[in-house]
């Protein structure tokens, strides 16, 4: 008997998928490609660890011992060990760096120097590890800028958004999902754990022009600026804007894992934003990182239709000077951004 197979239930994985977008790329040498391959190779180890998150062995004090006598590793280092081992000797990368970790983690002379920088957030929300709450893996991806060859240095990390090659994001909740973009739209990928495999789910994801939430962390409301309160109420349909014109209400969610927070406003349209506040004066610029955190998601934001801003300026376009730097954040829908700037402009 002949069996019928419609050809639109094509399966496409991950690997397909950047080959695909790499044959548009005629001098692509397939670098890349390989490069957001390891990528998604260290989140299915992440994502084999996080969903054993209860276990005994994982969870706990690093530094503390197990059952079985071994030193337990938390989750957060296991995660950025995972992602600096599995890149760092590919012949892929100049140089890496780690929201973790302090200083840049250079290639080892004994590897090949590869074209490519990797900046990442190895386990984002990880206050939230111990409630089994979602939590996620951010990643940023541009090319060095110092001649080939010799080692790269802080400088090829410290890049303006608006040169980002590739950025995004796996997020480890009721399923395991990796997003991307590499500038050619905002693609998102499932792991199916029975095979191993990342499949497209989420081809094309567009922000949604209806925008259904705002995210913030409200608790802090009372170290805000003027600005940003009123910007609230704002969202919350209390409060007119500069026209004198009310919205509708939003509802508030937020989770306190950004990667989650982004990636549901992202599907369902809203705004996230983490202001300045007088909450820690050593921090005054807010608690998000502009390499780790800021600069990847704006690039997805950007590719999907919204924006983002640090309040005043895009994120994509800030000059980091330093490896760590933090910045008020707000993303999502390009209205959303721009009333909060127009609020932010008024009254701050
Ligand atoms: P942790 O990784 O330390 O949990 O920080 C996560 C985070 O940077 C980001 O994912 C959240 O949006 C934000 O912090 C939550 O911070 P608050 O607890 O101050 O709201």
């Amino acid at each position: 008997m002949l069996i019928q197979t419609p050809d639109h239930t094509r399966i496409m994985t991950i690997e397909r998928h950047i080959l695909e977008e790499q044959r548009s790329h005629p001098e692509a040498t397939g670098v890349l490609t390989s490069l957001l391959y390891d990528i998604a190779l260290a989140g299915k180890v992440i994502a084999s660890q996080t969903t054993r998150g209860g276990l005994a062995e994982i969870l706990g004090q690093e530094g503390t011992v197990n059952v079985q006598g071994e030193d337990v590793m938390k989750l957060d280092v296991l995660a950025d060990l995972m992602m600096s081992r599995l890149n760092y000797n590919t012949g892929r990368l100049a140089v890496l760096a780690s929201e973790e970790q302090e200083d840049i983690i250079p290639i080892p002379p004994e590897y090949p120097m590869g074209k490519y920088v990797l900046l990442y957030d190895p386990l984002d929300g990880s206050s939230n590890i111990d409630y089994n709450v979602s939590i996620g893996t951010i990643f940023a991806i541009y090319r060095r800028k110092s001649g080939d060859g010799s080692p790269a240095t802080l400088d090829d990390c410290l890049q303006i958004g608006r040169d980002l090659v590739a950025s995004g994001y796996l997020i480890y909740g009721a399923s395991t999902m990796l997003v991307y973009t590499s500038g050619m739209g905002v693609h998102g990928f499932t792991l199916d754990p029975a095979v191993g495999e990342f499949l497209l789910t989420h081809p094309d994801i567009r922000i949604s022009e209806k925008p259904k939430y705002y995210s913030v962390n409200q608790g802090y409301e009372k170290y805000w600026s003027e600005g940003i309160r009123r910007f609230t109420k704002y969202l919350q349909g209390d409060e007119p804007d500069k026209a004198g014109n009310f919205r509708k209400g939003l509802s508030l969610r937020y989770i306190g894992s950004m990667v989650a927070d982004f990636h549901r406003n992202l599907l369902a349209g809203g705004i996230f934003y983490y202001p300045s506040d007088s909450k820690e004066p050593k921090y005054p610029y807010g608690k998000l990182r502009l390499a780790y955190e800021g600069a990847p998601l704006a690039f997805i934001t950007e590719q999907a239709g919204g924006t983002s801003s640090n309040g005043t300026t895009n994120l994509l376009d800030l000059e980091p000077t330093q490896l760590h730097q933090r910045t008020p954040m707000f993303i999502g829908n390009r209205d959303l951004v721009e009333k909060a700037e127009e609020f932010i402009r008024e009254y701050d």
